[in-house]
Formats: C-alpha cells, structure tokens, sequence
C-alpha cells in the first residue's frame, strides 16, 4: 500500500488555514494510503515556544486531528519528538545537503525577519533538513501540504535523489500534493499575505477552536473591496477572491457555480453564506473536540503511533547509518 505522511507544528492555534490546506486532504486520502500523520513539535522549537504552552498544544493539536476526522484506526498519529529515528536520520541528511540549498527557502527568508528581535536560531535555518528526514524515513509516496511548504518537499526530494545516487537506492522520491482549492488561504484582514496561525492579529485568523460568533464576526468584517461584485480575481480583488476560496473549500462548490450563485448579491449576503458553512464545520469539530479531551483517547492514538512508527523509522535510520559507514548496524 503506498504511504502518505504529514504534520503540522504545534504553534499558535491551528486555523482554518491548516485545515483547508493540510488537515482536509488528510483525512480524504487517510482510506487510500498508510497514513502517518504527526505533531511537529520538534518543528517547533526552532522559535522558542514556552514549554508548558508547547506541552498543551501538542494535545490540542491531536485532539484536533482526531476532531475533524482523522481516524486513530486508519491513521498512525504520533508526536515527532518522540521517535529519535528522525533527528538520527536527519543529521545524516544534514551532511548530505547544502548551506546553498537551506538558504534558498523562502520560509527560512520569511520566518528570520519575524523572529529577528528575538533571535534566529540554527534550528531554523536547517529544520528542512529534519522535515526531509520526516518524509524519508517513511519511504512516503505523497506529502500533502500548502503550497507554503511545497519547497520543502521539493528540497527532500533532491536530497534523497542525490542520496540514492551516491549511496545507491534507499529512499522512495515523494511528491508534494497540494490541494485544487485553498493551497493559499490568504489573512482575513490583509489578503495579500497568507493566514498563519502565530499571526500576531487574531482577527485575520479563523481559528478552530473559535467561538462561533467570534468567526461569524471575523469573516463579517474580513478586508474586501468598494465593488460589491463576488468575482474571482486575486489580483484586483484579493479579499473576496479569498472568500470564494474558503466558500469553495467549504461547500466543495466551483468557482463558476459560486460567481454564478452570487452574481446578484451584495457582500454582506456573500459574506453571511460563508459564515454559516465556517459555523458549521467549527461547531462539529468542537462538539467532537470537547469529548475527545475528556478521556484518555488521545493517549491511546499516540501510544498505537508510536509503536508502529518507530519500527517503520528505525529499520531505515540504522539502513542509513550502515550505508554511510558509521556505527557496526
Ligand atoms: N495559509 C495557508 N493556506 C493553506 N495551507 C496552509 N498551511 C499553512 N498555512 C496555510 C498548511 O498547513 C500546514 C501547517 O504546517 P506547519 O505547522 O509546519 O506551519 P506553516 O506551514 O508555517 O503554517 P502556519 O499556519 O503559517 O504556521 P506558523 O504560524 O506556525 O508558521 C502545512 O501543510 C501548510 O502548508
């Protein structure tokens, strides 16, 4: 069976974002695939998070999983931190890959600026590495992801080429799956940059976890434009062309048909519509939520995780190790 593997980091408060971007197509692809999805809590640290916060998140962010329709059966889902295959591997893949390289990510570019008053660390700058490693270790066949994180895959595929060159073939080359609608959710209050769940501005984001009016009110008062005509154009109408995507995500509805279902509607009966949709994907996912938290499930799909990851991780790090000539694997 072909495997897919992702993860998200246990940063901020996962939005909508990540669900339209990642989470959605997990759980569509969970039934056709071995699917190993994780917490990237090792990710994480390359900002510095507080360790209790971290440590909270870290259940959230699987109790989320769980929530919008991961299935603990179907899917191994595990916490990243504690499967040391992935650093083990990782540090060999460091020694095969290139400052150059590591230097040419954009998010590299993007997340030093944000975090250039409280310093940059080394982490950052070469946890593509680790993530290439996450993917490797897996021999994973597709990766779904947004398209912020689709050079990543790209850099992992790279690696394990050159790997497989030098040291002859050990690593599957995965492809990057990137969503038909919602690869770029864009900020509610400035749509000419991507939502991010540690965004600074909570009203930008559509947070999972939301009360319901709370992003009733966000997607009211989200940034459009003076025309009052719902049409798709990122260019001219970066706002609204956001919320057709939303829409579109949400309702599994085409552009055409939505231009089409709105072409006699003001903003505020578009904006309504989408509303109500955002509405009800939260409340079902925090119905689910609030119950899963509640008992000790969210242990039992970590421990089930863990178990089957790391024979899976450990077999191939000690592969590499014996490739590389180190250690007496
Ligand atoms: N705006 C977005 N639109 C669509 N997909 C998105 N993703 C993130 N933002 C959007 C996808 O969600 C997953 C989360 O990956 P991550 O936790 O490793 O971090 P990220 O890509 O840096 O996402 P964020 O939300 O911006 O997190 P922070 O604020 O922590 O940096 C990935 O599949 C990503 O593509």
């Amino acid at each position: 069976m072909k495997r897919m593997l992702s993860g998200i980091q246990p940063t901020g408060y996962l939005t909508i974002a990540n669900y339209i971007g990642a989470i959605k197509q997990f759980i569509e692809i969970q039934k056709k695939y071995e699917s190993f999805i994780f917490v990237a809590d090792l990710h994480s640290l390359t900002v510095n998070p507080n360790p209790n916060h971290l440590r909270k998140k870290i259940r959230e962010t699987v109790g989320l999983y769980l929530a919008c329709g991961l299935n603990g059966k179907d899917t191994y889902i595990f916490n990243q931190s504690e499967n040391i295959y992935h650093p083990m591997l990782s540090w060999a893949l460091e020694c095969n890959s290139y400052i150059g390289e590591m230097n040419r990510m954009t998010q590299f570019k993007e997340k030093s600026q944000k975090h250039i008053t409280d310093g940059v660390t080394t982490g950052l700058f070469t946890y593509p590495v680790l993530m290439t490693a996450d993917i490797l270790i897996y021999d994973a066949d597709i990766v779904p992801v947004g398209i912020d994180q689709k050079q990543h895959v790209e850099l992992a595929r790279n690696i394990a080429e050159r790997f497989n060159h030098k040291y002859g073939n050990t690593f599957k080359i995965p492809v990057p799956l990137l969503p038909e609608t919602g690869a770029k959710i864009m900020n509610l209050q400035d749509p000419t940059k991507k939502m991010s769940k540690t965004d600074e501005n909570p009203k930008g984001n559509i947070y999972l976890l939301d009360e319901l009016n709370i992003a009733r009110k966000k997607i009211m008062s989200a940034i459009t434009d003076s025309e009052s005509i719902v049409k798709f154009d990122p260019i001219n109408k970066p706002g609204i062309s956001n919320l057709i995507t939303i829409y579109s995500s949400l309702t599994n509805k085409s552009i055409t048909i939505i231009e089409k279902e709105f072409e006699n509607a003001n903003y505020g009966v578009f904006k309504n519509k989408i509303a109500d949709e955002v509405e009800i994907l939260l409340k079902n996912i925090q119905t689910k939520y609030f119950n899963i938290i509640k008992d000790d499930t969210i242990e039992k799909v970590l421990d089930k995780g863990i178990e089957r990851t790391t024979q899976i991780a450990k077999e191939k790090a000690y592969e590499v190790y014996h490739k590389l000539g180190v250690g007496r694997y």
